[in-house]
């Protein structure tokens, strides 16, 4: 064995040995750095003859090689071991119940979206969603808004800054949906009855006072079909007002109303309590507005592409804010919006305490 053979051995059983990445990197430099091992013995070739220099020159650059290559080697083994450790060390049971001190909160708005979808998906109802920046067709004019109807004007609606080319190449005025019949409309000019939906959604008005913000959320309900009428969708609302209120009794009053489109058109209340200042829901005599409703007008069928001689139906819309308040006992519309820790620690729910008509909508 010759010395470079010992010297070859020895590096290499250190390489083998390195138990980590630094150690290995301590055997390279000791090995292959500028004051290494090998590197020492490359600049005695000088002093050689020159053909001791070739054979020595080339028997180092030989071990060089062999000496890299081992340690790229088990770089690689400790890489991988490191790599299995930590995959070991942080995995992550997604199954596992959300352990008891997670301080995050489900927001009221989110709760209450989430229970109106299960009620509204037990009675066959799809969730149905679209933009909330929206054109005058969608928003306005497919809903039999008339020309210079008041909704329209610039002190109601917020409207983009500039006018966006079009499918058809014109340019349109943008706007924040007022509503969230744009979804609607959008859900009638690509399906084919039966329609059962519901859309619940930001919208946006300009409007800010103590029962007004200029973001708030909606949900609208439609069903198209050729037979659904009025008795039909009194049936829904009032199933759906006793499911979400968790009142078995509670009355509903309908009263004759106007929106543009929906012919006839209603309001709702719901029976409540106003005695010593304090609200409580059910029949007791006093009234409380929360929804507008109606059959859907044949002029907003047409305009989605719906034969309306063919097929009706019914349509409702309701505040997001006012059912949650009035649900959960939320006294200001504006503390919603203001992201205080200590407010949603309050009126928030528990993650994974999923609304379900079965198991109950709020535990
Ligand atoms: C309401 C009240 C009454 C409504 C109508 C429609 C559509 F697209 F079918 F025409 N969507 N939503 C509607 C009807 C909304 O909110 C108070």
């Amino acid at each position: 064995m010759t010395a470079l053979d010992g010297l070859k051995n020895e590096l290499l059983a250190q390489i083998g040995d390195a138990a980590d990445l630094a150690r290995l990197e301590e055997a390279r430099v000791a090995a292959l750095g500028k004051k290494g091992r090998v590197t020492a013995m490359m600049k005695e070739l000088g002093g050689l003859s020159p053909d001791e220099r070739r054979e020595q020159g080339q028997a180092l650059n030989a071990l060089k090689d062999e000496v890299a290559a081992a340690v790229e080697a088990r770089r690689a083994v400790l890489q991988a071991d490191e790599l299995d450790r930590r995959l070991r060390a942080e995995r992550v049971d997604v199954t596992l119940p959300v352990r008891p001190e997670v301080q995050g909160r489900i927001h009221p708005i989110s709760q209450t979206m989430d229970e109106l979808v299960a009620i509204f998906a037990e009675m066959g109802f799809s969730v149905a969603e679209g933009p909330d920046v929206e054109d005058d067709f969608h928003n306005f004019t497919a809903l039999n808004f008339p020309p210079g109807h008041p909704a329209r004007e610039m002190h109601d609606t917020f409207y983009l800054p500039d006018a966006a080319p079009g499918d058809d190449g014109e340019r349109k005025r943008m706007l924040l949906r007022t509503h969230t019949s744009p979804v609607q409309v959008r859900t009638m000019l690509t399906a084919t009855p039966p329609i059962r939906i519901i859309a619940p959604g930001r919208t946006y008005r300009s409007d800010y006072d103590m029962t007004h913000t200029p973001m708030f959320h909606q949900v609208e309900g439609l069903v198209i079909d050729e037979k659904s009428h009025m008795g039909h969708l009194k049936g829904c609302l009032v199933d759906f007002c006793r499911a979400f209120f968790d009142v078995d009794d509670l009355p509903l009053r309908f009263r004759p109303s106007f929106f543009p489109f929906t012919e006839p058109s209603a309001e709702v209340d719901i029976g409540c309590s106003r005695k010593g200042g304090e609200l409580k829901l059910g029949n007791y005599g006093d009234w409380l507005e929360i929804l507008g409703c109606g059959m859907v007008h044949p002029n907003v069928l047409e305009a989605c592409g719906i034969d309306s001689t063919r097929y009706q139906g019914f349509a409702f819309g309701m505040g997001i804010e006012r059912i949650a308040m009035l649900k959960y006992g939320i006294p200001d519309l504006r503390t919603f919006f203001e992201a205080d820790l200590r407010w949603l620690k309050h009126y928030g729910f528990v993650p994974l305490d999923i609304p379900s008509v079965a198991r109950g909508l709020t535990r």
